[in-house]
C-alpha cells in the first residue's frame, strides 16, 4: 500500500488495480486539473503538467474515458516538472451531466467524489427544484450535502432550513457563510483522504468557501453583479485544492443548468413518488391521468408538492429524450460499422474477380 498517497484520496480500490510491472514503470498521480491540452496530477510533494500518450487516446472510445480531474493516473516522469499519463484507473465514483447544447452526450464534471456540496446562497439562488436536478441520477457512492451560503444575508435561516427538511427530509444541511465564523460548520465536514466537490450556480460563494477553509485567498472569486445577483463565472475550470488540515477539495465553474445525465430517476429524494407508484393501478402509469394514480391523488391530498411532483416528470422527460438519442446514436455508429464491412467484404470479393 502507498500510505503515503492515503492524504491524496488513495485506498485499497486503486493500489488493487495496478499490478506488479506497471508498480515498477509508472507512478500513481491524481489529476488536480484540466488545460486545454494537459493536464495539471500531483503526487504527495509534487505537481506536474502532463500528457496523455498518443496510444491511449486512439484506444479510447468515447471522450469520457480520458483523464478527468480527480482520476488516479499511471504517469512516468519526463522532467523536473512533467510527466506522460499512461493509464487511468477505474473510478470508485463520478458526477456526470448531459453536456450543455444540443448534442446528447456525457460531461463528467468530477471523478472519485466521496462528498457532494450543493452550494446555494441564500440571498437569491435558494431553489430545491434545483437541488433535486443534482441529486436526480446521482452515484449512490456519493454522499450528497446541501450547503446554504450566506446566512449574513438572509434574515430567515431556521424558515429555510425547515422548508428543506419539509420537502427533501432525507438530505444532509448546512448553513454556512464565508465571510464569518459560520464556515466552521462546513469545516466539521472536511476530512482527510476524502474527496469533495462543490458545485453551484456562478457566485454562490463555491470559490470564497474553499479559500476560507484553506485560510487562503488562492482562488479567485468575483463580486455578483447588483442587477440581475447573477455571478460572473469567475471560476472556468474544475480544480482540486488538498488541504493541510487534510481533506480534498474540488471547485467548480458555475453552473447555468444542470441536465442529469444517464439512465432512470433514481435518488432517495424521490423515493416518496417511487413508493406511491408501485400503487398506481396500471402497471405502466405514466402519473400524468388522473384514472387510478396513486401519485396525483397525493398530490391532491398535499401529500407531496406540486412542485415536487412537477420536478419528478419533467426529470423523467429529461432522461427518457437522453435514453432515445443514445439509442439512436448506438444504431447509427452499428449502421456505419455493417456499412464498412460490407463495403470490405465487396472490396474483397472485387479483387478476387480481377
Ligand atoms: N456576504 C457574503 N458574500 C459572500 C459569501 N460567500 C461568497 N461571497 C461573495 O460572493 C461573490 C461570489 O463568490 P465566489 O466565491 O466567486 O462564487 P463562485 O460560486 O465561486 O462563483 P463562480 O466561480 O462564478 O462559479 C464574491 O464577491 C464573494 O465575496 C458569504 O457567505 N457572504
Ligand atoms: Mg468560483
Ligand atoms: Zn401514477
Amino acid at each position: 500500500m502507498n500510505f503515503n498517497l492515503l492524504p491524496l484520496g488513495w485506498d485499497e480500490f486503486f493500489q488493487s488495480q495496478i499490478d506488479a510491472s506497471e508498480k515498477n514503470e509508472f507512478i500513481p498521480a491524481r489529476v488536480i486539473a484540466e488545460n486545454k491540452t494537459n493536464y495539471k496530477v500531483s503526487t504527495v510533494n509534487n505537481e506536474f503538467i502532463a500528457e496523455v500518450i498518443g496510444r491511449l487516446i486512439y484506444a479510447t472510445e468515447t471522450e469520457s474515458d480520458l483523464p478527468k480531474v480527480g482520476d488516479w493516473v499511471l504517469i512516468s516522469l519526463m522532467d523536473i516538472d512533467r510527466a506522460m499519463i499512461h493509464g487511468v484507473l477505474r473510478r470508485k465514483t463520478k458526477l456526470s451531466r448531459k453536456a450543455v447544447g444540443k448534442d446528447v452526450r456525457e460531461q463528467i464534471v468530477g471523478t472519485n467524489l466521496d462528498v457532494l456540496f450543493i452550494v446555494q446562497s441564500l440571498d437569491s439562488n435558494f431553489n430545491l427544484s434545483r437541488a433535486e436536478r443534482y441529486l436526480a441520477t446521482l452515484d449512490r457512492e456519493i454522499r450528497p450535502v446541501l450547503v446554504l451560503n450566506k446566512t449574513d444575508l438572509c434574515d430567515d435561516v431556521p424558515a429555510k432550513l425547515a422548508e428543506v427538511k419539509r420537502r427533501l427530509p432525507s438530505l444532509e444541511v448546512i448553513a454556512t457563510s464565508a465571510v464569518n465564523d459560520q464556515v466552521d460548520n462546513l469545516r466539521k465536514y472536511i476530512s482527510a483522504g476524502q474527496t469533495f466537490a462543490f458545485i453551484g450556480s456562478s457566485g454562490v460563494g463555491k470559490s470564497s468557501l474553499i479559500n476560507r477553509l484553506m485560510n487562503d485567498s488562492k482562488l479567485e472569486t468575483a463580486p455578483v453583479r447588483e442587477t440581475d445577483s447573477k455571478g460572473r463565472h469567475t471560476t472556468t475550470r474544475r480544480e482540486i485544492v488538498i488541504l493541510e488540515s487534510g481533506g480534498v477539495l474540488m471547485d467548480t465553474p458555475g453552473m447555468r443548468e444542470f441536465e442529469p445525465w444517464g439512465g432512470d430517476v433514481d435518488s432517495e429524494v424521490f423515493s416518496d413518488i417511487e413508493k406511491l407508484a408501485t400503487q398506481c393501478r396500471f402497471k405502466d402509469c405514466r402519473h400524468i391521468q388522473d384514472e387510478g394514480c396513486a401519485v396525483k391523488q397525493a398530490v391532491d391530498d398535499d401529500v407531496i408538492t406540486f412542485e415536487h411532483y412537477q420536478n419528478f416528470l419533467k426529470l423523467e422527460r429529461e432522461l427518457e429524450y437522453q435514453r432515445s438519442k443514445t439509442d439512436i446514436n448506438a444504431a447509427l455508429a452499428k449502421k456505419n460499422e455493417v456499412k464498412k464491412i460490407h463495403r470490405a467484404i465487396k472490396q474483397m470479393k472485387k479483387r478476387k474477380d480481377e
